[in-house]
């Protein structure tokens, strides 16, 4: 089921895969040892199928009120927005699966229990949102002291063309590098290594070492792609924001640097106890943030305020539509685009800020970002360039 590859870069793996199939029936020594040496491991159908058919429920729910919030059909809405934060206050059969994941990710931590940092939904559509995560480690996006791992499962079977998850066998022993920017899709992995594709079976739950470099590919099947992703930390996590003061968990934080995280926002599932288990110190000051997604809504706000001789922030600005209208006007005037594209892709700028303030959902693959880069550095030929 797994295929392997040789390769640094994620073109060279499509080249040279192959089948090997490794999937474990449940949590034990056997697949904990697998875990640990490989950074992944996959467990078979732990969830039920009403349990899988709930989560995929309760974010359509979800997804057509929050299309309904910002004001767009949930059909365009879907168009760009790929990624939904704390399901698990949204609604309560986002709990439940955590409440089935939980044993699971606490085994793989070889911990009685296991903290939740969050939980997720990352949703590629072929006639949607759809884009390549780029190779990246999750925990250098954490603002926390400890590794920890993250479960992630489809209702739906997973093949290679729906954008499965792709993964490096024992990287999670490279240490920590600096966190990825998603705008760079094409992001190369730190060395050459041997990559190994997971296409899963509905509800196999992947579970994979925070630390472990993975990245996953646009779907190119009709329908939906949505994987269910959930964080998982020791209960003994501090909170540590030199890593990540940027992250919206921040705001979750109610703590002081250097002590542990709180439980109403970070609630722990099982018993205490059992130390950090085999996670690693993820202390990581000496990181650099440049260019890309880190600062691509200042970015774009300063062009947009100067378009519009404003000094409002950017979501203000482009939820009104006359001042979308007028954005529409200047960059056609400047010749950025044909009208109806520029007119779309301002569209889908307030859709992903809307998006973000309400409910802090965005693009995963940043692509509304992209598209205003290309459009403004057509528009302006790059001369109002930030720093
Ligand atoms: O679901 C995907 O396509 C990618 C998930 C991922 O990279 C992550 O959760 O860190």
């Amino acid at each position: 089921m797994q295929q392997t590859s040789d390769a640094a870069a994620p073109e060279a793996s499509a080249r040279t895969a192959t089948a090997t199939p490794i999937v474990f029936d449940r949590a034990d020594a056997g697949s904990v040892e697998f875990f640990n040496r490989n950074g992944w491991v996959v467990l078979r159908k732990p969830l039920s199928r009403a349990r899988m058919d709930d989560v995929e429920d309760a974010w359509r729910y979800m997804t057509e009120n929050f299309a309904a919030d910002i004001g767009v059909p949930v059909s365009r809405y879907l168009e760009v927005i790929s990624q939904w934060r704390n399901l698990w206050k949204v609604d309560p059969r986002f709990e439940l699966a955590l409440r089935d994941i939980a044993p699971l990710a606490a085994a793989m931590l070889e911990l009685p229990g296991a903290r939740l940092f969050h939980d997720h939904i990352i949703c590629k559509m072929h006639a949607g949102a759809n884009g390549v995560v780029p190779w990246h480690q999750d925990s250098m996006y954490w603002p926390v002291d400890r590794t920890g791992l993250s479960t992630w499962f489809t209702p739906q079977d997973t093949p290679v063309e729906r954008g499965c998850l792709e993964v490096v066998d024992g990287s999670h022993l490279w240490g920590a590098s600096e966190p990825v920017d998603f705008m760079q899709d094409d992001a190369r992995l730190p060395r050459a290594a041997r990559t190994t594709r997971l296409p899963v079976k509905a509800g196999d739950l992947i579970v994979l070492h925070s630390r472990t470099w993975h990245r996953s590919a646009p779907t190119s099947k009709p329908g939906t792609r949505i994987a269910h992703i959930v964080l998982w930390l020791p209960r003994e996590t501090r909170y540590w924001p030199p890593n990540a003061d940027w992250h919206p968990t921040n705001a979750q934080v109610t703590v002081k640097q250097g002590e542990v995280l709180n439980d109403d926002e970070f609630p722990v599932f099982g018993a205490p106890g059992g130390g950090v288990g085999n996670t690693h110190e993820n202390k990581n000051p000496t990181v650099t943030r440049t260019g890309g997604m880190f600062g691509a809504t200042g970015r774009i706000q300063t062009q947009v305020q100067r378009l519009l001789n404003s000094r409002e922030p950017l979501v203000d600005l482009l939820c009104d539509q006359a001042n979308r209208n007028r954005i529409v006007e200047k960059m056609s005037e400047r010749g950025a685009s044909a009208r109806a594209d520029v007119t779309d892709v301002v569209e889908r700028l307030w859709i992903s800020a809307a998006s973000f303030r309400k409910h802090r959902s965005r693009n995963v693959f940043c692509a509304p970002y992209t598209e205003w880069n290309q459009l403004h550095a057509a528009a302006f030929n790059n001369e109002n360039r930030p720093n």
